[in-house]
């Protein structure tokens, strides 16, 4: 009886002092295990008088028991321990403000983008889109630029790599955004009326060009389109655009091969210590080139020229975004420089309000 209370008390020390599941599992062995030593002592039981083994099984019996659940209540303690311990040193506070990010900011181009593709939206043009890869016919050929035309030069149109013996006309990078207005009309036919704004390149760099600019061109055409409609829509636009009501515009003849008759236009402006202003003054300045689609490039694209005509026209967004937005230096645009790009650009959605700007 003494070597159990001895026993007892020995196991149940070391459970209630037992600080992880592997010292639990060894005092299990050590004490209940197969060999261990509250077994070895019911092994003695055989050798045991009736009289004796009446007393000292039952005492073995409700040791082991004990035992055993002192084993599985430690357990389960540790383990409530452990996770408390847990609870305690991962919480998360999710409602903590988090880490400030500064927030990036509209290119200027990309923002005078979205306002065109906006304004001409409220006049009824859709958006159309094309590769800035094209091959000469679209870029030169269905534009009614002849083979001799001085923007074929090699010094003005980037020229893609062709291995020395392909004598397939080599592809260019696109010069102006027209290729896109042809394939619109061949894919679309007439009536149309788009606008395609998007990169294009010419090999020229210094203070007002760079060999990767933007410009966005306009086409309508239908059955009974004049320079009349022209007029209106640029009127209308730049109206919307520079958020000025009393704009005047002034067409002088010009010449571009695609199309006859061809006209400049000039928006009349003033410049006041610097600044520009729009719509008052008695000067005049260079905005954009237009004219009536030529019946060649009609052709080409694959309209009936009997039923139809149109006008186009095509100004640059770079330049656009200069004027607008007082930015003094075109290279600035594609510097990258993230200070240039906080001071300069736009807030998402910072769209102008078209109810200022257009009228119906
Ligand atoms: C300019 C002149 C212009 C066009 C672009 C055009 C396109 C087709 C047919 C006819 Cl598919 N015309 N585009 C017409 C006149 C002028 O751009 O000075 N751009 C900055």
């Amino acid at each position: 009886m003494e070597a159990l209370n001895a026993l007892k008390s020995k196991y149940l020390n070391a459970v209630s002092e037992a600080v992880d599941e592997t010292s639990l599992e060894d005092l299990r062995v050590a004490a209940v295990g197969k060999k261990g030593e509250v077994s070895l002592k019911m092994r003695e039981l055989g050798k045991m008088s009736p009289e004796e083994r009446k007393i000292a099984g039952p005492a073995l019996n409700a040791l082991k028991d004990e035992i055993n659940s002192a084993l599985l209540a430690k357990k389960v303690a540790l383990s409530d321990a452990a996770l408390n311990d847990r609870l305690q040193n991962e919480w998360l506070d999710v409602s903590m403000a988090g880490r400030p990010r500064r927030r990036g900011s509209l290119h200027p181009i990309s923002q005078v983008t979205e306002e065109i593709i906006a304004i001409f939206a409220s006049l009824g043009f859709s958006v159309a889109e094309g590769p800035q890869i094209e091959n000469d016919y679209y870029n030169f050929d269905a534009l009614n630029i002849a083979p001799e035309h001085p923007a074929r030069q090699e010094h003005d149109t980037f020229y893609m790599y062709r291995n020395e013996n392909d004598d397939r006309a080599p592809n260019v990078l696109r010069t102006h955004t027209s290729p896109v207005q042809i394939r619109h009309l061949e894919e679309n036919g007439a009536p149309c009326r788009i606008i395609c704004p998007g990169r294009v390149y010419r090999a020229d760099y210094d203070q007002t060009h760079t060999p990767m600019f933007h410009q966005y061109e306009g086409m309508c055409i239908d059955e009974n389109i004049s320079m009349a409609n022209l007029k209106w829509t640029l009127e209308e636009f730049c109206r919307a655009f520079f958020n000025v009501d009393d704009i005047e515009l002034r067409f002088r003849a010009s010449h571009f091969p695609f199309t006859e008759p061809s006209a400049e236009v000039d928006i009349r402006c003033s410049w006041v210590g610097g600044q520009l202003k729009i719509g008052e003054g008695d000067d005049w300045m260079e905005i954009l080139g237009s004219g009536m689609v030529h019946p060649k490039v009609l052709h080409a694209g694959g309209v009936d020229i009997e039923k139809y005509q149109g006008f186009a026209f095509g100004m640059g967004i770079d330049r656009l975004a200069m004027l607008k937005y007082g930015i003094p230096d075109l290279r600035a645009f594609f510097d990258s420089d993230l200070r240039w790009l906080r001071h300069y650009g736009f807030a998402s959605l910072d769209m102008p309000n078209l109810h200022d700007g257009i009228s119906r």
